[in-house]
């Protein structure tokens, strides 16, 4: 009877450690954190200007992201001028290389903007959506 005890001891005993050795098993595999696990972000996004255009000219965003307009090509005169007054850059591009660039925190807007010099005589113009629920633009943008 005695001898029983103790081999009821001794597997009651290994069940035990056998549960430590299982959560503490369990316990450690999280240990490894994925880096960036879904994490914000951001990028900046280049738009050049070049031959009276800007390209990409439609450009989609998360909120949070940037663009920046570069001047590759060697007309002058150009700026980025949002039409809803958000942004404008003026006559920057004064020479090849310039840039402007502008964060775009709010989600859910389409921001149409256009050369001032070029608008009307080349159609210079484009669009920033930030935002997967963005609107698309008008025809043109
Ligand atoms: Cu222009």
């Amino acid at each position: 009877m005695l001898r029983m005890v103790q081999v009821n001891w001794l597997s009651r005993a290994a069940a035990a450690v056998g549960l430590l050795l299982l959560s503490s098993c369990g316990g450690g595999g999280g240990g490894s954190m994925p880096t960036e696990p879904g994490g914000p972000t951001t990028k900046t996004v280049t738009v050049t200007i070049a031959d009276f255009s800007f390209t990409p000219k439609d450009v989609t965003l998360n909120p949070g992201d940037s663009v920046t307009w570069v001047l590759a090509g060697t007309d002058y005169m150009h700026s980025a001028t949002a039409e809803d007054g958000s942004f404008n850059s003026g006559f920057i591009f004064t020479h090849t290389g310039a840039t402007f660039t502008q964060t775009f925190p709010t989600g859910g807007k389409t921001i149409q903007y256009h050369c001032m010099t070029h608008w009307h005589t080349n159609g210079m113009e484009g669009s920033i959506r930030v935002g997967a629920n963005s609107p698309p633009p008008a025809p043109g943008y």
